[in-house]
């Protein structure tokens, strides 16, 4: 099974957390999911469970193990682009996808030909994309 690195926003807001936690649910009926705990919507900004540190740690071991990395990107997040500029430095597969009508992603994103980039209006289209690259 393809390791997935799934990147969304965490401190940049959590407006999408119920989105992520379904496009998650549905890549784990074909991988594996390194970061299921982006879709948790009851994640608690404020817990201190964790070391700042350890998160980094954690997170940039992942990407190194992951096959393929896919980012929502609709709510923008520092952490997001900086995974995206980490996995671009590592060779893995990215893969960005935004709703169009909600944002305009960063030009720093769209100008860079490495990332495989998937503006959508529908959801449903996610999935069908999704098909694709697992
Ligand atoms: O800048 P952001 O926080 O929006 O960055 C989000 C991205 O950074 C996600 O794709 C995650 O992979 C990573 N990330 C940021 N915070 C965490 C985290 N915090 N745990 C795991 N990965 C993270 C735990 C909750 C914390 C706020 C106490």
């Amino acid at each position: 099974m393809k390791k997935i690195y799934f990147a969304g926003s965490i401190r940049g807001g959590r407006i999408d957390a119920k989105l992520y936690g379904r496009l998650i649910r549905y890549m784990q009926k074909t991988a594996t999911v390194l970061t299921e705990h982006i879709g948790n919507p009851h994640l608690n900004l404020m817990e201190q469970g964790k070391r700042d540190i350890e998160i980094y740690n954690e997170d940039t071991a992942w990407l190194r193990e992951s096959d393929v990395v896919i980012a929502e990107c609709t709510c923008p997040s520092l952490g997001v682009g900086y995974e995206l500029a980490y996995a671009e430095k590592l060779g893995k597969p990215c893969h960005i996808f935004y709703d169009r009508s909600k944002t305009q992603l960063s030009a720093m994103l769209t100008g860079n030909p490495y990332f495989t980039i998937h503006p959508y209006t529908e959801e449903t289209e996610i999935y069908t994309i999704l098909d694709q690259i697992l």
